[in-house]
């Protein structure tokens, strides 16, 4: 009797332990570890929950008293749920439904223990692509699992990262059972100009930024509504295409021309690509006319839904399902565009105004197979992961960011009072060399290849060239009154087009990347204030390698001590790329940085707390999005007159150059 009291205590102990982040840590790892097999018996807890758990019986610690797990459980007994070992694609309506239903499932759990439960017990019996997908939202927004590190995805599903060359090799290497480390090229070859700048459509890091941006700001989402989710879809997409642009220049390439519904596509794409099961993602021929997709959409609903928020535009209101309207031409107005145009939940009249991002997704991705006759699988555009390796995801992206431009220009321009802060003079900023170069980078192909128990593992890795820059910092020498927390943006904006036309900052202001906001305490009198790049809250470093998150959860577990780990946030353009890449001349670009009153900050703490680090693109979780002013202050309005800008003391800017080294 007292043995058994004893090992309750225990049992209770291990319980309320399992709540710690080093046991959280492991459970998901061990999920995600192997995806495409079953839980491997080297993990028989783990193993024995999928099978003894029992979803409805534990309908009790679910928030929602067990809708969520009885409705999938309904699903699951009636066959109904897709099969595994076949592609998924968060497009697909009636996938996304059921990837869905499981985030549902896993967000009303009460309790990690029911979280893993649920999870184990699905992993087995739902499809590869879905469970992974709703383990990554999942653990995205549920207030325990906030500290856990979700794994790479490119080391999770390599297939959506890699090229099918590199993967047949992998396949090889384990029939064979010799490692092996593969050399991963971009797409194409040198008869492509496109293929110059496929170093940025392919980088993992920004593709899985893309990825992470798409899983923290979803589109269906349903749950408690998420701060300014409609102007951070135009911000972190226009970012990207101005990113991409500005890769472009340096590579004598002209900028992205915009995406025309009744023009060929310029650009085809052959993916190099394969479905873990599924085939070959299919492959579109340059100049392809666009057709009308099965199922999906016609391009005449395509340009309809165009011309219904263009005039929206034109009128300065959208009209809302009950016929109200609401008003455009304001700092807000961006944010209602924003949700319209992808279109989210948060859409005002979805059945009007439709989807326009979303079916463009879509209906580009299904180009090569637009009727379904060949039952080609869907196409790369179709994936976050995978869409930026298309150069039409920039045609597209252009198209719509030059919609969201057509609203801002139409706004008055800012006038001398919104841009003025008297209290700080900038009086020169000194940056660092600004220089670029390419590495090779190594990640796992491990969870890429089918495995058993009875099967060796065999270590394989892709190597990857991808662009990085030297360590830099800038200085800034000012001037301030008297002491209080400012605002500083920092931008760098391309100086000439790709004809060497300098351009004035009316024609430039839309190329500027966003380096960096962030929020200090100046002191009166003159001081400087040093900034380094790896603090720059648009940016976020590597993520732990797979194998590294296994070895530091394993390790905590196993002697009992507490796992540390401070890389909160998948969401964020590498630290590696924040820079385009340069030039042997230098690109030349303006340096501006812009301070203004630190009324201007959404949370009273961002002096001393820069809530993960990556709030410039992807906002700050569950909060306000740190800046009050609209995304892109002050460059999102036109600029008629220069002077305006520049005769503000707490403005600041002047030329710099972005150098490339090769090795
Ligand atoms: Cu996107």
């Amino acid at each position: 009797m007292k043995w058994l009291a004893v090992a309750a205590v225990l049992l209770v102990a291990a319980v309320a332990e399992g709540a710690d982040l080093a046991h959280r840590q492991q459970a998901v790892n061990r999920l995600l570890y192997r995806i495409h097999s079953p839980i491997l018996s080297k993990f028989p807890e783990l193993k024995q929950l999928s099978n003894s758990f029992d979803p409805r019986g534990n309908a009790g610690s679910c928030k929602d008293g067990g809708n969520a797990v009885n409705h999938l459980m309904d699903e699951l007994d009636a066959g109904r749920l897709l099969e595994q070992h076949h592609w998924f694609s968060l497009f697909n309506t009636r996938q996304r439904e059921e990837a869905l239903m499981l985030v549902d499932v896993l967000l009303n759990c009460e309790n990690f223990e029911t979280f893993v439960g649920n999870a184990a017990f699905f992993r087995e019996r739902m499809n590869e692509g879905e469970f992974v997908y709703a383990i990554y939202v999942a653990v995205s927004h549920s207030d325990f699992m906030q500290d856990v590190v979700l794994p790479p995805l490119y080391e999770v599903t390599p297939h959506m990262f890699t090229n099918s060359e590199v993967l047949d090799r992998a396949y090889t290497a384990k029939m064979t059972q010799t490692p092996g480390e593969f050399h991963m090229d971009f797409t194409g070859s040198k008869k492509n100009k496109e293929q110059r700048v496929a170093y940025f459509g392919e980088d993992i890091g920004m593709n899985s930024h893309h990825v992470h941006w798409h899983m923290d700001f979803p589109f269906w989402w349903h749950g408690d509504e998420i701060d300014r989710k409609g102007e951070l879809f135009f911000w972190a997409h226009h970012q990207l295409t101005v990113r991409f642009d500005a890769e472009r220049l340096s590579n004598y390439l002209p900028p992205v021309d915009e995406l025309y519904w009744d023009r060929p596509i310029k650009e085809g794409f052959a993916p190099h690509t394969n479905y873990k099961y599924g085939g070959e993602f299919p492959t579109r021929p340059d100049n392809k006319n666009f057709e009308d997709v099965d199922g999906v959409a016609r391009i005449r609903d395509m340009k309809e839904m165009e011309s219904r928020i263009r005039d929206a535009i034109a009128h300065g209101y959208v009209d809302k399902s009950d016929g109200s309207h609401i008003d455009i031409d304001n700092n807000h107005g961006i944010d209602v565009l924003g949700a319209a145009i992808e279109s989210s939940t948060s859409s005002v009249n979805p059945s009007y105004y439709g989807a326009l991002h979303n079916q463009a997704h879509r209906v580009l991705g299904a180009q090569a197979d637009p009727h379904g006759k060949f039952n080609m699988p869907p196409g790369v555009m179709e994936h976050f992961e995978t869409a930026t390796r298309d150069p039409s995801f920039f045609r597209l992206h252009k198209y719509m960011d030059n919609i969201f431009k057509e609203h801002k220009d139409k706004l008055p321009p800012y006038t001398a009072a919104d841009l003025k802060y008297d209290n700080v003079e900038i009086t020169g900023v000194d940056v660092d060399e600004l220089s670029t170069f390419f590495e090779d980078f190594k990640f796992d192909l491990g969870n890429s290849l089918d495995t058993a128990d009875n099967v060796k593992h065999v270590e394989v890795h892709a190597l990857v060239p991808r662009l990085n820059h030297k360590p830099f910092g800038y200085n800034i020498h000012y001037k301030a009154d008297h002491a209080e927390t400012v605002t500083v943006r920092v931008y760098l904006t391309p100086k000439y087009d790709n004809n060497g036309v300098r351009l004035d900052m009316e024609e430039g202001r839309w190329n500027s990347i966003l380096l960096d906001t962030f929020w200090v305490n100046v002191q009166a009198g003159e001081h400087d204030y040093h900034r380094d790049a790896t603090q720059s809250n648009v940016a976020i470093p590597d993520r732990p390698a797979f194998q590294e998150l296994i070895r530091l959860a394993d390790e905590a577990v196993a002697s009992g001590s507490e796992l540390v780990l401070d890389h909160g946030h998948s969401c964020g353009h590498p630290q590696r790329l924040l820079l385009p890449k340069g030039n042997e001349k230098g690109l030349e670009c303006w340096f501006t940085v812009f301070v203004t009153s630190g009324d201007d900050a959404a949370h009273d703490d961002l002096h001393s707390n820069d809530h993960g680090g990556n709030h410039g693109y992807c906002g700050i979780h569950g909060g306000q999005y740190p800046d009050k002013r609209p995304m892109g202050f002050p460059f999102d309005r036109r600029i008629p007159n220069a002077a305006v800008l520049l005769e503000q003391p707490n403005f600041h800017s002047h030329t710099v150059r972005v150098y490339h080294k090769e090795e």
